[in-house]
């Protein structure tokens, strides 16, 4: 196979990013014992990037045991300054490397560079800054009470680190999701064991350098590459030893995990799938509605579990709306992740190509018009390799058809008219999923009405994945168990104990 042309855009001499994952385990970078691996395949041309070992129970067992070590050593020690200054250097060093980690997730991922540089490279670092803040500003309950003997007590929380973190992590967003985990993990007081998705070893693995190259102590963070089930994803949420499990991933998988996490009691936090909604009333700013829908539904390929994949339209825009989509839509070329005019990227794998495209499939022998797509794109003989389809809409399915119902994860989506705001506020909760809407209104009370009944984790208003780390970010229903971001993270990453004070 050819070499990928990312890996000539600069000479390797000035690129220190790896090629081949690692696993980083106590301060160390290791292939393991196993001798077990994959080729790790660029999406955008079926070219070798290098290889991946996958780790066994052994990896497992000396990752686990050395970040339990860690929380008896210098890092336990360490005041919230003390650590939440390292932190800050993490982040420093993240933005050092910016070039090596950009790299690296495009070539894992194949997404363009413009979003990676604007979206996910950023917002790894921006998870270890912004929990910093939280970690140096908890404040404590504290609760005064009345006592027979008149003399009273006072009881006050007390919240310590939980332990022993195992972070399970996708392949959409790998550095951004890995490190909204690991932060406030971090930042609290705990230790990590992450296992990166199959298909995305190489930002974390490059964190190991970040980490070892700011001082964190050994043990602390560490990353174990294989697959879930009897596999590395299994045997490390299985572990005694580890004390919670984040997970984000596909709610089928979340199933698995919890049935996992059940041996020892072990708590979960998880954000998983979705089949989310857009609300597009006729009095909204249509110029902004449809950027924003284009966003919603084609960034990263539709593989955004925010995204959009479900349009609701009010009658009297409905063409027009469409119309809009259709062209913004055209106008995304796919190409290389380094080309300035790449619009969109491939798929992660053949194995999602081959999902997208059956629904694809589907969607027409369950009735649908294409308004367009609905294919794999011509491309030229360099790209022949890679995972690419069509951004693809569709219109007029039935509300039970499986294009409308379950979770596709690609550049899709079903656009389809509604008459009353109570009919779209029905249609967009009628799906067991709940991570997040999109309301499109220029009335103020309409939106806070509709807002307020949308059965959702997040809902945005006349916008789509802007985000404030210091707000809850989680999903309801199906689509996720807790919520994390600013001060509820504490709620994961941290044990409370009450103390009860007889004065
Ligand atoms: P996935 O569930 O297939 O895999 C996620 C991770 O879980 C991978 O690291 C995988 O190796 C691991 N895993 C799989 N089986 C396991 C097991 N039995 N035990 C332990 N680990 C196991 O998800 P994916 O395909 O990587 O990502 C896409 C999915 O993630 C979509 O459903 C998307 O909606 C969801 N997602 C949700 C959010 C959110 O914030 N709610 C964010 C991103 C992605
Ligand atoms: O922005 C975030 O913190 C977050 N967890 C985004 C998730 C995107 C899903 O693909």
């Amino acid at each position: 196979m050819s070499v990928h042309p990312l890996l000539e855009r600069r000479p390797l001499s000035q690129s220190s990013a790896r090629r081949d994952a690692a696993h980083f385990i106590d301060g160390e970078f290791t292939q393991g014992a196993t001798g077990m691996g994959w080729d790790n395949i660029c999406p955008v041309d079926g070219s070798r990037i290098g290889r991946v070992p996958e780790g066994g129970r052994a990896e497992v067992d000396a990752a686990v045991a050395a970040a339990a070590a860690a929380l008896d050593g210098p890092w336990g020690r360490m005041t919230v300054t003390e650590r939440t200054d390292l932190l800050a250097e993490v982040a420093a060093g993240i933005d050092r490397r910016f070039d090596d980690f950009l790299e690296a997730e495009c070539l894992d991922t194949g997404k363009p560079m413009s979003l990676a540089a604007h979206i996910d490279i950023p917002r790894g670092a921006a998870n270890f800054k912004m929990f910093t803040d939280v970690a140096k500003t908890i404040a404590t309950e504290c609760f005064q009470m009345p006592t027979p003997d008149g003399a009273g007590a006072l009881n006050y929380a007390l919240r310590r680190p939980r332990g022993v973190i195992a972070v399970i992590s996708p392949w959409n967003l790998p550095l951004l999701l890995m490190t909204w985990k690991v932060g406030p993990a971090l930042a609290l007081g705990n230790t990590v064991v992450v296992k990166p998705s199959e298909e995305t070893p190489l930002t974390a693995t490059l964190l190991g350098e970040v980490m070892n190259a700011v001082g964190l102590p050994r043990g602390v963070y560490n990353v174990v590459h294989g697959l879930g089930p009897q596999s590395a994803g299994e045997f490390l949420t299985q572990h005694p030893r580890v004390n919670g499990i984040t997970f984000t991933g596909e709610t089928r998988t979340g199933e698995a995990i919890m049935r996992q996490a059940a041996h020892g009691i072990r708590p979960v936090s998880f954000e998983l799938g979705g089949k989310n909604a857009a609300l597009v009333f006729a009095d909204c700013d249509l110029d902004k509605a449809v950027e924003g829908t284009l966003r919603s539904a084609f960034s990263n390929c539709g593989q955004v579990c925010l995204g959009t994949e479900r349009v609701y339209v009010e009658r009297p825009i409905f063409d027009a709306f469409v119309a809009r989509l259709k062209a913004g839509a055209a106008a995304l070329r796919p190409g290389r992740p380094e080309d300035p005019a790449t619009g969109i990227g491939p798929l992660i794998s053949k194995e999602h190509q081959d999902k997208v495209l059956a629904y694809y499939a589907r969607a027409v022998e369950q009735g649908a018009t294409v308004v367009m797509g609905g294919g794999v794109p011509p491309m030229p003989d360099d790209l022949a390799n890679g995972n690419w389809v069509e951004p693809t809409i569709w219109t007029g399915l039935a509300d039970d058809a499986d294009c409308v119902t379950q979770e596709i994860f690609g550049p899709c989506c079903h656009v389809r008219p509604f008459d009353t705001e109570e009919e779209a506020v029905r249609l967009a909760n009628a799906t067991p999923y709940g991570l997040a809407a999109a309301v499109w209104t220029e009335s103020l009370a309409r939106a806070h009405r509709v807002a307020e009944c949308m059965e959702v984790g997040i809902c945005w208003v006349n916008s789509w994945f802007l985000r404030d780390l210091r707000t809850a970010f989680g999903g309801a229903k199906a689509s996720g168990i807790g919520r994390e971001g600013g001060v509820h993270s504490l709620e994961f990453y941290t044990e409370i104990s009450n103390v009860c004070v007889k004065l």
